[in-house]
Protein backbone atom coordinates (compact mmCIF):
# COMPACT_ATOMS: atom_id res chain seq x y z
CA UNK A 1 0.00 0.00 0.00
CA UNK A 2 1.48 3.77 -1.23
CA UNK A 3 1.32 5.55 2.54
CA UNK A 4 3.23 8.71 0.45
CA UNK A 5 2.07 12.06 1.63
CA UNK A 6 2.07 15.16 0.51
CA UNK A 7 2.64 17.08 3.67
CA UNK A 8 3.69 16.83 7.16
CA UNK A 9 1.41 18.28 10.05
CA UNK A 10 2.69 19.31 13.53
CA UNK A 11 0.52 20.51 15.95
CA UNK A 12 2.06 22.09 19.10
CA UNK A 13 0.79 22.74 22.38
CA UNK A 14 3.84 25.26 23.43
CA UNK A 15 2.27 25.91 27.57
CA UNK A 16 4.26 27.67 30.17
CA UNK A 17 6.03 29.93 28.16
CA UNK A 18 7.53 33.58 29.25
CA UNK A 19 3.89 35.60 28.85
CA UNK A 20 5.90 38.82 27.80
CA UNK A 21 7.23 37.18 25.08
CA UNK A 22 3.90 35.87 23.87
CA UNK A 23 2.64 39.21 23.65
CA UNK A 24 5.82 40.44 21.84
CA UNK A 25 4.98 40.63 18.25
CA UNK A 26 8.22 41.62 17.04
CA UNK A 27 9.77 39.21 19.18
CA UNK A 28 7.42 36.11 17.75
CA UNK A 29 7.71 36.79 14.21
CA UNK A 30 11.43 37.54 14.03
CA UNK A 31 11.32 34.11 16.09
CA UNK A 32 9.04 32.23 13.84
CA UNK A 33 11.18 33.30 10.93
CA UNK A 34 14.27 32.31 12.13
CA UNK A 35 12.59 29.04 12.82
CA UNK A 36 11.89 28.40 9.28
CA UNK A 37 14.88 29.69 8.13
CA UNK A 38 16.94 26.95 10.67
CA UNK A 39 14.93 23.93 9.16
CA UNK A 40 16.15 25.09 5.81
CA UNK A 41 13.14 26.89 4.58
CA UNK A 42 12.50 29.83 2.43
CA UNK A 43 10.35 32.47 3.71
CA UNK A 44 8.33 34.37 1.32
CA UNK A 45 6.17 36.03 3.40
CA UNK A 46 5.21 36.54 7.11
CA UNK A 47 2.07 38.49 8.19
CA UNK A 48 2.03 39.19 12.56
CA UNK A 49 -0.79 41.29 14.54
CA UNK A 50 -0.90 42.05 17.62
CA UNK A 51 -4.05 41.84 20.02
CA UNK A 52 -4.57 45.21 22.33
CA UNK A 53 -4.24 44.45 25.47
CA UNK A 54 -2.75 40.76 24.52
CA UNK A 55 -2.09 38.10 21.79
CA UNK A 56 -0.56 37.59 18.34
CA UNK A 57 -1.28 35.80 15.27
CA UNK A 58 0.38 35.31 12.87
CA UNK A 59 1.73 33.19 9.69
CA UNK A 60 5.24 32.47 8.05
CA UNK A 61 4.49 31.41 4.73
CA UNK A 62 7.33 29.48 3.33
CA UNK A 63 8.67 27.67 -0.01
CA UNK A 64 7.44 24.77 1.74
CA UNK A 65 4.20 25.69 3.17
CA UNK A 66 3.79 27.86 6.33
CA UNK A 67 4.37 28.30 10.20
CA UNK A 68 1.60 29.35 12.45
CA UNK A 69 0.94 31.09 15.56
CA UNK A 70 -1.57 32.11 18.13
CA UNK A 71 -0.49 33.43 21.55
CA UNK A 72 -2.67 33.82 24.99
CA UNK A 73 -0.18 35.48 27.00
CA UNK A 74 -2.20 35.16 30.18
CA UNK A 75 -2.13 31.46 30.07
CA UNK A 76 1.49 31.85 28.72
CA UNK A 77 0.20 29.62 26.18
CA UNK A 78 1.10 29.64 21.97
CA UNK A 79 -0.87 27.14 19.35
CA UNK A 80 1.92 26.42 17.00
CA UNK A 81 1.43 25.09 13.20
CA UNK A 82 4.13 23.67 11.41
CA UNK A 83 2.98 22.54 8.57
CA UNK A 84 6.09 21.28 5.77
CA UNK A 85 6.32 19.43 2.09
CA UNK A 86 9.01 17.52 0.65
CA UNK A 87 12.36 17.40 2.74
CA UNK A 88 12.23 20.06 5.55
CA UNK A 89 13.04 18.54 9.19
CA UNK A 90 10.11 20.91 11.01
CA UNK A 91 11.32 19.88 14.25
CA UNK A 92 14.12 21.43 13.90
CA UNK A 93 11.69 24.95 14.24
CA UNK A 94 9.58 23.28 16.85
CA UNK A 95 13.22 23.11 19.16
CA UNK A 96 14.56 26.70 18.13
CA UNK A 97 10.61 27.98 18.98
CA UNK A 98 10.76 25.74 22.16
CA UNK A 99 13.88 27.93 23.71
CA UNK A 100 12.86 30.97 22.28
CA UNK A 101 9.40 31.22 24.16
CA UNK A 102 11.38 29.68 27.21
CA UNK A 103 7.88 27.38 27.35
CA UNK A 104 8.41 24.91 30.32
CA UNK A 105 5.96 22.27 28.71
CA UNK A 106 4.87 20.90 25.93
CA UNK A 107 3.50 18.57 23.34
CA UNK A 108 2.79 17.83 19.71
CA UNK A 109 1.10 15.90 17.48
CA UNK A 110 2.22 14.57 13.75
CA UNK A 111 -0.06 13.70 11.30
CA UNK A 112 0.63 13.43 7.60
CA UNK A 113 -1.54 15.66 5.09
CA UNK A 114 -2.67 14.54 1.73
CA UNK A 115 -2.10 10.73 1.52
CA UNK A 116 -1.53 10.16 -2.17
CA UNK A 117 -3.10 6.93 -2.36
CA UNK A 118 -6.49 8.68 -1.55
CA UNK A 119 -6.27 11.29 -3.92
CA UNK A 120 -6.06 11.19 -7.87
CA UNK A 121 -3.68 13.18 -9.34
CA UNK A 122 -4.75 15.70 -12.42
CA UNK A 123 -2.57 16.02 -15.34
CA UNK A 124 -1.57 19.99 -15.88
CA UNK A 125 0.57 21.04 -18.96
CA UNK A 126 3.77 21.50 -16.30
CA UNK A 127 5.50 23.99 -18.72
CA UNK A 128 3.60 26.65 -19.23
CA UNK A 129 2.84 26.39 -14.98
CA UNK A 130 6.63 26.60 -14.45
CA UNK A 131 6.34 29.85 -16.68
CA UNK A 132 3.47 31.46 -14.85
CA UNK A 133 5.01 30.24 -11.42
CA UNK A 134 8.15 32.36 -12.33
CA UNK A 135 6.22 35.48 -13.15
CA UNK A 136 5.20 35.44 -9.54
CA UNK A 137 8.37 34.57 -7.43
CA UNK A 138 8.65 36.72 -5.01
CA UNK A 139 11.26 39.31 -4.44
CA UNK A 140 14.88 39.01 -3.42
CA UNK A 141 13.36 39.38 0.47
CA UNK A 142 10.63 38.46 1.90
CA UNK A 143 7.86 40.66 2.81
CA UNK A 144 6.58 41.65 6.53
CA UNK A 145 3.09 42.13 7.23
CA UNK A 146 3.10 43.06 11.01
CA UNK A 147 0.39 45.29 12.18
CA UNK A 148 0.12 47.27 15.84
CA UNK A 149 -3.69 47.56 17.29
CA UNK A 150 -4.52 50.09 19.56
CA UNK A 151 -7.96 49.62 20.47
CA UNK A 152 -10.81 48.84 23.29
CA UNK A 153 -13.42 45.87 23.38
CA UNK A 154 -15.12 47.30 20.43
CA UNK A 155 -13.25 49.76 18.27
CA UNK A 156 -9.66 49.64 16.78
CA UNK A 157 -6.74 51.81 14.59
CA UNK A 158 -4.28 49.68 13.26
CA UNK A 159 -1.12 50.28 11.95
CA UNK A 160 1.11 48.62 9.60
CA UNK A 161 4.67 48.42 11.06
CA UNK A 162 8.21 47.18 9.98
CA UNK A 163 8.81 44.94 12.42
CA UNK A 164 11.61 47.17 13.67
CA UNK A 165 12.03 47.55 17.65
CA UNK A 166 13.99 50.89 18.63
CA UNK A 167 13.30 50.84 22.05
CA UNK A 168 11.31 48.43 24.50
CA UNK A 169 11.63 49.01 28.15
CA UNK A 170 9.23 48.27 31.18
CA UNK A 171 9.46 51.06 33.01
CA UNK A 172 7.91 51.15 36.76
CA UNK A 173 4.76 52.45 34.70
CA UNK A 174 4.58 51.32 31.81
CA UNK A 175 5.97 49.58 29.18
CA UNK A 176 7.69 52.14 26.80
CA UNK A 177 8.12 51.18 23.31
CA UNK A 178 9.70 52.63 19.68
CA UNK A 179 8.42 51.03 16.66
CA UNK A 180 8.70 52.18 13.27
CA UNK A 181 5.15 52.70 11.44
CA UNK A 182 5.18 52.00 7.35
CA UNK A 183 3.09 55.49 6.86
CA UNK A 184 3.82 57.37 9.62
CA UNK A 185 7.54 56.81 10.27
CA UNK A 186 8.77 56.39 14.46
CA UNK A 187 6.14 56.32 17.01
CA UNK A 188 6.35 55.90 20.90
CA UNK A 189 3.79 53.13 22.72
CA UNK A 190 3.15 53.41 25.99
CA UNK A 191 1.31 49.64 26.89
CA UNK A 192 -0.23 48.99 23.67
CA UNK A 193 -1.29 52.71 22.52
CA UNK A 194 -0.35 55.16 20.04
CA UNK A 195 1.40 58.30 21.49
CA UNK A 196 3.11 60.13 18.81
CA UNK A 197 4.63 59.57 15.02
CA UNK A 198 6.80 61.25 13.20
CA UNK A 199 4.39 62.44 10.65
CA UNK A 200 1.48 62.99 12.45
CA UNK A 201 2.87 64.62 15.90
CA UNK A 202 2.43 68.14 14.51
CA UNK A 203 -1.18 67.94 14.68
CA UNK A 204 -1.59 67.05 18.48
CA UNK A 205 1.38 69.44 19.84
CA UNK A 206 0.94 72.46 17.41
CA UNK A 207 -2.82 72.27 19.02
CA UNK A 208 -1.87 71.78 22.50
CA UNK A 209 0.06 74.84 22.74
CA UNK A 210 -0.61 77.63 20.97
CA UNK A 211 -4.44 78.14 20.74
CA UNK A 212 -3.97 78.23 24.49
CA UNK A 213 -1.36 80.72 24.19
CA UNK A 214 -2.38 83.22 22.18
CA UNK A 215 -5.51 83.33 24.21
CA UNK A 216 -3.63 84.15 26.89
CA UNK A 217 -2.00 86.77 25.30
CA UNK A 218 0.97 87.61 27.80
CA UNK A 219 1.80 83.71 29.24
CA UNK A 220 5.76 83.94 31.20
CA UNK A 221 5.23 81.28 33.23
CA UNK A 222 3.95 77.83 31.94
CA UNK A 223 3.60 74.08 33.70
CA UNK A 224 3.54 71.43 31.21
CA UNK A 225 2.61 68.09 33.27
CA UNK A 226 3.44 64.63 31.37
CA UNK A 227 4.90 65.49 27.78
CA UNK A 228 7.67 62.95 27.94
CA UNK A 229 8.29 62.82 24.15
CA UNK A 230 9.05 66.52 24.48
CA UNK A 231 6.76 68.04 21.74
CA UNK A 232 4.42 70.26 23.95
CA UNK A 233 7.81 71.96 24.97
CA UNK A 234 9.15 72.18 21.91
CA UNK A 235 5.99 74.48 20.51
CA UNK A 236 5.43 76.45 23.85
CA UNK A 237 9.21 77.20 23.71
CA UNK A 238 8.76 78.95 19.86
CA UNK A 239 6.65 81.85 22.10
CA UNK A 240 9.06 84.44 22.51
CA UNK A 241 7.32 86.33 25.57
CA UNK A 242 7.44 82.79 27.67
CA UNK A 243 9.98 83.19 30.49
CA UNK A 244 9.55 79.78 32.14
CA UNK A 245 8.76 76.23 31.25
CA UNK A 246 8.43 73.71 33.92
CA UNK A 247 7.91 70.38 32.98
CA UNK A 248 7.02 67.41 35.38
CA UNK A 249 7.17 64.43 33.69
CA UNK A 250 6.75 60.93 35.90
CA UNK A 251 8.69 58.25 33.41
CA UNK A 252 12.25 58.83 32.89
CA UNK A 253 12.10 55.94 29.98
CA UNK A 254 9.77 57.92 28.19
CA UNK A 255 12.07 61.09 27.59
CA UNK A 256 15.38 58.31 27.32
CA UNK A 257 13.43 56.60 24.78
CA UNK A 258 12.07 59.99 22.75
CA UNK A 259 15.63 61.88 23.05
CA UNK A 260 17.34 59.07 21.36
CA UNK A 261 14.82 57.63 18.82
CA UNK A 262 12.17 60.85 18.25
CA UNK A 263 14.81 63.69 18.35
CA UNK A 264 12.24 65.33 15.57
CA UNK A 265 10.00 65.90 18.75
CA UNK A 266 12.27 65.80 21.54
CA UNK A 267 14.00 68.94 20.23
CA UNK A 268 14.11 71.13 23.43
CA UNK A 269 15.40 69.47 26.11
CA UNK A 270 18.26 71.69 26.07
CA UNK A 271 16.47 75.00 26.08
CA UNK A 272 17.77 76.89 29.20
CA UNK A 273 14.08 78.49 29.92
CA UNK A 274 13.20 74.50 30.57
CA UNK A 275 13.24 73.24 33.82
CA UNK A 276 12.71 70.17 33.53
CA UNK A 277 11.69 67.34 36.62
CA UNK A 278 11.08 63.54 36.27
CA UNK A 279 8.65 63.29 39.03
CA UNK A 280 4.61 62.24 39.89
CA UNK A 281 3.00 65.54 38.34
CA UNK A 282 -0.71 64.92 39.91
CA UNK A 283 1.91 65.67 43.82
CA UNK A 284 3.34 68.68 42.07
CA UNK A 285 0.53 70.52 41.43
CA UNK A 286 -0.58 69.36 44.61
CA UNK A 287 2.06 70.82 46.29
CA UNK A 288 2.04 74.23 44.14
CA UNK A 289 1.81 77.38 45.15
CA UNK A 290 -1.03 78.73 44.53
CA UNK A 291 -1.57 81.55 41.81
CA UNK A 292 1.79 80.91 40.17
CA UNK A 293 1.51 79.91 36.53
CA UNK A 294 -0.29 81.72 33.53
CA UNK A 295 -0.73 78.55 31.48
CA UNK A 296 -0.99 74.84 32.51
CA UNK A 297 -0.50 71.80 29.92
CA UNK A 298 -1.35 68.36 30.72
CA UNK A 299 0.24 66.36 27.94
CA UNK A 300 -0.89 62.85 29.41
CA UNK A 301 -1.66 59.66 28.24
CA UNK A 302 -4.75 57.92 28.54
CA UNK A 303 -6.96 57.41 31.59
CA UNK A 304 -5.41 54.07 32.49
CA UNK A 305 -2.01 53.48 34.07
CA UNK A 306 -0.29 56.34 35.66
CA UNK A 307 -2.17 58.98 33.90
CA UNK A 308 -5.68 57.33 35.80
CA UNK A 309 -5.12 60.49 38.69
CA UNK A 310 -5.10 63.41 35.26
CA UNK A 311 -8.65 62.79 35.18
CA UNK A 312 -9.81 62.83 38.50
CA UNK A 313 -11.63 66.24 39.99
CA UNK A 314 -8.75 66.75 43.11
CA UNK A 315 -5.97 66.74 40.13
CA UNK A 316 -8.16 69.78 38.28
CA UNK A 317 -9.16 71.91 41.60
CA UNK A 318 -5.13 71.47 42.15
CA UNK A 319 -4.24 73.27 38.81
CA UNK A 320 -7.17 75.53 39.19
CA UNK A 321 -5.97 76.87 42.29
CA UNK A 322 -1.88 76.90 41.13
CA UNK A 323 -2.83 78.80 37.64
CA UNK A 324 -3.18 82.98 38.41
CA UNK A 325 -6.24 84.78 38.15
CA UNK A 326 -6.78 84.67 33.67
CA UNK A 327 -4.98 81.74 34.04
CA UNK A 328 -5.68 78.88 31.28
CA UNK A 329 -5.74 75.18 31.83
CA UNK A 330 -5.65 73.08 28.24
CA UNK A 331 -5.84 69.02 28.85
CA UNK A 332 -5.36 66.14 26.34
CA UNK A 333 -9.46 65.16 26.72
CA UNK A 334 -9.59 62.06 25.02
CA UNK A 335 -11.99 61.24 22.05
CA UNK A 336 -15.81 61.93 22.05
CA UNK A 337 -16.41 59.00 19.57
CA UNK A 338 -13.83 56.32 21.17
CA UNK A 339 -14.46 56.86 24.75
CA UNK A 340 -16.90 59.28 25.23
CA UNK A 341 -17.98 58.51 29.01
CA UNK A 342 -14.05 59.87 29.81
CA UNK A 343 -13.85 62.73 27.21
CA UNK A 344 -17.52 63.58 29.01
CA UNK A 345 -16.43 63.29 32.43
CA UNK A 346 -13.77 65.25 31.92
CA UNK A 347 -15.76 68.04 30.34
CA UNK A 348 -18.46 67.79 33.67
CA UNK A 349 -15.25 67.92 36.03
CA UNK A 350 -13.79 70.98 34.23
CA UNK A 351 -17.40 72.57 34.32
CA UNK A 352 -17.45 72.20 37.69
CA UNK A 353 -14.44 73.75 38.84
CA UNK A 354 -14.01 76.47 36.35
CA UNK A 355 -17.40 77.45 35.26
CA UNK A 356 -20.63 75.94 33.26
CA UNK A 357 -19.19 78.44 30.15
CA UNK A 358 -15.21 78.34 31.19
CA UNK A 359 -14.73 74.60 29.76
CA UNK A 360 -14.13 74.96 26.22
CA UNK A 361 -13.37 71.94 23.72
CA UNK A 362 -10.90 72.02 20.94
CA UNK A 363 -11.54 69.25 18.60
CA UNK A 364 -8.90 68.30 15.80
CA UNK A 365 -7.62 65.55 13.80
CA UNK A 366 -4.81 62.90 14.36
CA UNK A 367 -4.82 59.91 12.48
CA UNK A 368 -3.21 57.43 14.40
CA UNK A 369 -5.57 57.63 17.41
CA UNK A 370 -8.55 55.29 17.34
CA UNK A 371 -11.07 56.93 15.07
CA UNK A 372 -8.82 60.45 14.45
CA UNK A 373 -11.27 62.30 16.11
CA UNK A 374 -9.50 63.81 19.18
CA UNK A 375 -9.75 66.93 21.64
CA UNK A 376 -8.40 69.21 24.09
CA UNK A 377 -10.33 70.78 26.84
CA UNK A 378 -9.94 74.26 28.75
CA UNK A 379 -10.23 75.55 31.67
CA UNK A 380 -10.50 79.43 31.66
CA UNK A 381 -9.77 81.00 35.12
CA UNK A 382 -10.81 84.02 33.67
CA UNK A 383 -13.05 85.74 30.95
CA UNK A 384 -10.68 85.25 28.05
CA UNK A 385 -12.77 83.77 25.54
CA UNK A 386 -10.60 81.65 22.70
CA UNK A 387 -13.10 82.01 20.19
CA UNK A 388 -13.29 85.85 20.33
CA UNK A 389 -9.46 85.75 19.89
CA UNK A 390 -9.24 88.38 17.40
CA UNK A 391 -5.30 88.37 16.09
CA UNK A 392 -5.63 87.21 12.54
CA UNK A 393 -2.16 88.62 12.04
CA UNK A 394 -0.51 88.10 14.51
CA UNK A 395 -1.25 84.26 14.66
CA UNK A 396 -0.16 84.36 10.92
CA UNK A 397 2.97 85.76 10.99
CA UNK A 398 3.83 83.61 14.10
CA UNK A 399 2.82 80.48 11.70
CA UNK A 400 4.71 81.53 8.90
CA UNK A 401 7.67 82.69 10.62
CA UNK A 402 7.91 79.29 12.50
CA UNK A 403 6.78 77.40 9.94
CA UNK A 404 3.91 75.04 11.63
CA UNK A 405 2.21 72.89 9.97
CA UNK A 406 -1.54 72.05 11.50
CA UNK A 407 -2.44 75.52 13.49
CA UNK A 408 -3.51 78.76 11.90
CA UNK A 409 -5.83 81.33 12.82
CA UNK A 410 -8.99 80.01 11.31
CA UNK A 411 -8.01 76.80 12.83
CA UNK A 412 -7.90 78.58 16.33
CA UNK A 413 -11.07 79.50 16.09
CA UNK A 414 -12.68 76.91 14.05
CA UNK A 415 -11.53 73.80 16.36
CA UNK A 416 -13.73 75.26 19.02
CA UNK A 417 -16.81 74.61 16.68
CA UNK A 418 -18.33 71.37 18.35
CA UNK A 419 -20.83 68.66 16.52
CA UNK A 420 -24.53 68.45 18.23
CA UNK A 421 -23.84 65.30 19.49
CA UNK A 422 -20.56 66.77 21.39
CA UNK A 423 -22.76 69.11 22.77
CA UNK A 424 -25.24 66.52 24.22
CA UNK A 425 -22.24 64.73 25.36
CA UNK A 426 -21.50 67.20 27.94
CA UNK A 427 -24.39 69.06 28.67
N1 LIG B 1 -4.76 57.81 22.90
C1 LIG B 1 -3.74 58.76 22.81
C2 LIG B 1 -3.73 59.84 23.82
C3 LIG B 1 -2.48 60.61 23.66
C4 LIG B 1 -2.01 61.35 24.77
N2 LIG B 1 -0.74 62.00 24.75
C5 LIG B 1 0.10 61.92 23.65
C6 LIG B 1 1.44 62.47 23.96
C7 LIG B 1 1.96 63.34 22.92
N3 LIG B 1 2.88 64.29 23.43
Amino acid sequence: MNNVALGNHILVEFMKCDPHIMNDVATIERNMVEAAEKAGATVINSTFHHFSPYGVSGVVVIQESHLAIHTWPEYGYAAVDLFTCGEMDAWISFDYLKDCFKSNSYSAIEMKRGSVNLLTRNDFDVRSMREQAAGWRNPEFYTRNVWFTDKDEDQALSLRFTGEVFYDVQSPFQRVRILESTKYGKMLTLDDMVMTTINDEFHYHEMISHPAIFTHGNAKNILVIGGGDGGTIREVLRHKEVEKVTMVEIDGEVIKACKEHLPQIAASFDNPKLDLKVDDGIAFVKNAAPKSYDVIIVDGSDPVGPAEGLFSVAFYQNCYNALKDGGILITQGESPKFNQKAFAELNHTLQGIFGKDNAPISLFYVPTYPTGMWSFQYGLKGSENPVAVEKEEEIESFVNAQGLRYYNSAIHKASFATPNFVKNLVK
